[in-house]
Order: structure tokens, then sequence, then C-alpha cells
């Protein structure tokens, strides 16, 4: 047993690209669900101990750390998910960071702001396209973001299509390197196994309003 804990509301959301490294990782993990409606209504002793006041947090036995791309890198580099030396370590980070900018876009229209929401799928090719581009540049895009092996990135950014994918099913039609990345990398079989389970398909992407 692993003795990782995963504390957050019963949402996909931040938690998981978490999830998925872990689950294709063959690791394997306890939930900690917090009612969003308890969160808000100040009854979270958590909230207080949280060190932004935020989840995700994360366990590894006594080890806690918040902030979920911290999280995420922390688990890369235990995994040797993270590169290989240094400049390979340096552009998992930036398509990591590439990521994270796309992930707060999306939140904003698709929950925070969602009179944005059609803004924001017709800009939503020009963010895809520096994914297909980045893929493009390694290996003619037939294996991940970065390097021969694949990287704490790869699983944030295969989340965040898949979170795309949802609102915006045709979102990939015109991205051919995208859509191969999400099928192959879906595949693995830990993965394949953990995106099928009633666990994964119970929570939603985001709160519904
Ligand atoms: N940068 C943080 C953002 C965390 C964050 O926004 N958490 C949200 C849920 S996704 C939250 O805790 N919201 C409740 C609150 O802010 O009180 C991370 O990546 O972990």
């Amino acid at each position: 047993m692993s003795g990782y804990v995963i504390t957050y509301f019963p949402l996909r959301g931040r938690a998981e690209p978490i999830r998925l490294l872990l689950a294709d990782q063959g690791a394997s993990w306890t939930e900690e669900e917090i009612p969003i409606a308890d969160w808000f209504a100040g009854k979270c002793d958590i909230k207080k101990e949280a060190v932004f006041g935020q989840l995700p947090r994360f366990k590894d036995g006594d080890f806690v750390l918040y902030q979920s791309n911290c999280i995420l890198r922390y688990l890369g580099c235990k995994y040797c998910l993270a590169g290989g030396d240094n400049k390979e370590k340096a552009l998992i980070d930036m398509v990591n960071d590439g990521v994270e900018d796309l992930r707060l876009k999306f939140a904003r229209a698709i929950f925070y702001e969602p009179e944005n929401k059609e803004k924001y799928e017709t800009d939503l090719p020009n963010h895809l396209s520096a994914f297909e581009r980045i893929l493009s540049q390694n290996a003619d895009g037939t294996k991940y973001t970065v390097g021969e092996k694949i990287s704490y990135a790869d699983y944030n950014l295969l989340d965040l299509l898949h979170c795309h994918l949802d609102p915006f099913p045709a979102c990939l039609s015109s991205f051919p390197l995208l859509t191969a990345f999400i099928d192959r990398i879906s595949s693995r079989p830990k993965l394949s196994e953990y995106l099928k389970s009633e666990a994964r398909n119970q929570r939603p992407i985001i709160p519904k309003k």
C-alpha cells in the first residue's frame, strides 16, 4: 500500500491528472472527498489547514503537498516521469505550464464566465494548435510531448483534452496528432482500466451549477 491520499471535492477537476499518473504507474491511493457545500459553509477544518486555503491536498505518508502542478512534479520526479536531463526537465515544465494556462482559460469560460463559452470555442483552435505543434516536433507526433518517455505533463495534457471533449466534442477534428495522442495514452492498459472505472466516471469534470 502506497499511503497516498488525495483530498479533493467529488470532481475530476485539478485532482484528475494526479489520478491519471498514479493509475498509469500502478499506484493505489485513497480518496478523501470533501462535500462542496460543507467546504463553502465553512464546515471543513482542512480549509484552515490548507497552505493556500484550497484543494487538492496530496499526502505521501506524512508528507503533505498542495498545488496540483507541484504534486504532479513531485510524482513525476518520484516515478522518473520528469525528464532525463535539465533540458528535458525544463521542456516538460514548459509544456505543463502551457497546459495550466489553457486549463485556467477553460475553467473561466466553462465555469466562471459561461457567457464567454462561444468566444472560447472560436479561439480554441489557436490554443490547441500549440500542442499539436509540440507533438509534431517530437518523433513526428508518434510518442509524447517531450522525449522518449511519458511525463507528468502528458497526463496533464491528456486530462485537459478529455475536459475539452465534453463541452466541445468536435474540438480535435482538425488535430490528428492530438487525437492520436489521446487514443495512444488512454489505451495504456492500467490507464485504460482506470478510465473505464466507476470511480472515475461518476465524478463530473467540474461542479454542475
Ligand atoms: N493553483 C491551485 C488552485 C487550486 C484551486 O483552485 N482549488 C479549487 C478547486 S479546483 C478550490 O479549492 N476551491 C475552493 C476555494 O477556493 O475555497 C492548484 O493547482 O492546486
